[in-house]
């Protein structure tokens, strides 16, 4: 039996001597180079008794060493866990509970707060810094490229990403081989990318934006990368006359625009802006026009399904839209609480059915069938609906979550520890408007009777057990919560109530 993504993807071009990662030192790594690294880890996994369907956890600095963890991964038949650079070592502990990882791999500094938790879990550790070197750097240099492909189907698991739940506890969203090879085709045919192209990367690889999209349309396409470590605008900006497209969240797009050498001259080069991850604001879309020439193209994805939705290459872009269901994927709007198809115009519940729908939650059956219909259906969680031209417009979510520059955070998740502090008798978290991140965390607390918290001590307290981006940016004391009949807290007054929040 053949590997159905690495046949397809990694192994197409696994001797060019084409340049596959431009990085920001200015050296580069061919498709051969890369192939062969991630041979050679390819044999360290083996070694170290990786099997097919073992968890490799990932939790490093952006590098080409750690993209190639994904390549062996997907040679040996092993499944991708990769870990948001970000998340504290309690975090990570959940993570490795709940996966049972067969090996972690992390920053050298992050090895002794998490060793114990890794090794009771049964998980091996090796460490790769900012730089690629490390433990498994130093074991990967002297190994000689493992030869065998594990043999994998369509339906065996690539990756496990973890996406926070309303309630708290995270599910691990379980990718198949084809999940992410049908996508990768959908988007490389829709937004025509060839070998001509070179993309700019400065997305991280923990989420299926960065690590996807980006990564498997540019293998796919046989496109070069500009591979760079995060988002540096001056980098982004060199780059511009050298590249042909960049995807990037919405805070990208905002950023290069305050940016007075983002001009027509610069981006002459580029065919392709590709936005995703949060929303653009319309007013973006069109400064963006107006100041460089190109219309933005805003698509719609979710780790569960990848991506879903598109405005067209060659056809007209839309503001404010996502576009038309991908090829093979279909989309439909159902009155939120049934299963009834709701008509052209009409707001309700987006459901997403196609080869990119993942294969359900890790370990969590019951949380599976609440999302995930047994027709095929997936419940976004996302309201929206298709306007008169068949657009899909996204228009809120049932779902209670902040996305604050690209990164979902679960105001549940936060709740729950600020509840637990001394003088704290409830919480509640919602997002307001900013203008750089799209949204911000603001956490509205009602004290113990008799006591009066201090903010900066009840934001310092969370700081061992929640990733720094998740953190309120502003604590309000608040005498009590607004709630409606049925005792639930009413976060949309609380929005409009907070809505000029500065921080
Ligand atoms: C950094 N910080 C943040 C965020 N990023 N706070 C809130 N939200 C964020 N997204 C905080 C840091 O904790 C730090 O706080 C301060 O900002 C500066 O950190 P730095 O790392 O320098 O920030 P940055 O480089 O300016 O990063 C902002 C960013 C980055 C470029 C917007 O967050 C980013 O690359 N976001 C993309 C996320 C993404 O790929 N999302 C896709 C997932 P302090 O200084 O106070 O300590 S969604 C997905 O994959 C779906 C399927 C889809 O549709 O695409
Ligand atoms: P994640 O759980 O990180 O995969 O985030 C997926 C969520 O991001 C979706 O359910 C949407 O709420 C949101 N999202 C992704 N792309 C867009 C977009 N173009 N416009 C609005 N929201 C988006």
């Amino acid at each position: 039996m053949p590997n159905h993504l690495h046949d397809a993807m990694f192994a197409l071009r696994s001797g060019s001597p084409k340049t596959f990662l431009h990085l920001a030192d200015g050296s580069s790594l061919s498709h051969a180079d890369f192939a062969e690294l991630s041979a050679r880890q390819a044999a360290i996994f083996a070694d170290l008794g990786v099997e097919k369907g073992d968890r490799v956890a990932l939790q490093a600095a952006k590098t080409p060493e750690a993209l190639a963890v994904y390549a062996a991964c997907i040679r040996i038949g092993a499944v991708l866990l990769p870990l948001n650079t970000a998340y504290t070592p309690d975090e990570v502990s959940y993570f490795l509970t709940d996966a049972e990882p067969k090996l972690l791999i992390c920053d050298p500094a992050a090895e002794g707060a998490i060793a114990a938790v890794a090794q009771s879990v049964g998980a091996g550790v090796l460490t790769l810094d900012a730089n690629g070197a490390g433990s498994f750097s130093d074991r990967v240099s002297s190994a000689a490229p493992l030869e065998m492909v594990t043999d994998c189907a369509p339906e065996d698991l690539a990756a496990i990403l973890y996406t926070s739940g309303t309630t708290g506890r995270s599910k691990g969203a379980m990718l198949s081989h084809d999940n992410l090879l049908s996508n990768a085709r959908a988007l490389t045919d829709l937004w025509q990318f060839t070998e001509a192209d070179t993309l700019i990367h400065a997305l991280p690889i923990f989420h299926t934006h960065g690590l996807f999209v980006a990564v498997n349309v540019s293998l796919l396409s046989g496109a070069a990368v500009r591979f760079f470590p995060k988002f540096d605008i001056d980098l982004i900006i060199k780059a511009l006359p050298h590249s042909t497209t960049l995807m990037g969240v919405p805070t990208f797009y905002s950023r290069l625009l305050d940016d007075p050498r983002l001009t027509r001259d610069s981006v002459a080069n580029m065919r392709l802006f590709v936005s995703g991850s949060a929303p653009l604001l319309a007013a973006t879309h069109e400064a963006f026009e107006a100041r460089t020439g190109h219309r933005i193209l805003e698509r719609y994805g979710m780790t569960e399904t990848n991506m879903n939705a598109s405005n067209p290459y060659t056809g007209e872009r839309l503001a404010g839209t996502v576009g038309q269901p991908l090829p093979g994927v279909e989309i439909r709007i159902t009155e939120p609480g049934t299963d009834r198809e709701l008509p052209q115009g009409e707001t309700g519940m987006i459901e997403v059915r196609g080869p990119n729908v993942f294969q359900g939650y890790w370990r969590m059956p019951e949380k599976t069938a609440e999302e995930l219909r047994a027709d095929g259906f997936f419940l976004t969680g996302d309201l929206g609906l298709f306007d008169a031209k068949g657009y899909l417009q996204i228009v809120g979510r049932q779902k209670d979550l902040i996305i604050a520059g690209g990164y979902n955070i679960y105001p549940k998740e936060i709740e729950v520890l600020l509840d637990g502090l001394d003088g704290v008798q409830e919480s509640a978290v919602i997002g307001v408007p900013h203008p750089d991140l799209g949204e911000s965390v603001v956490a509205l607390v009602v004290p113990e009777p008799g006591a009066s918290p201090d903010p900066e001590d009840l934001i310092a307290a969370l700081a061992e057990r929640l990733a720094r981006f998740k953190h309120p940016r502003k604590v309000e004391i608040v005498d009590s919560l607004p709630r409606n009949t049925m005792g639930k807290v009413q976060k949309n007054v609380l929005r409009e109530t907070f809505a000029d929040c500065r921080f």
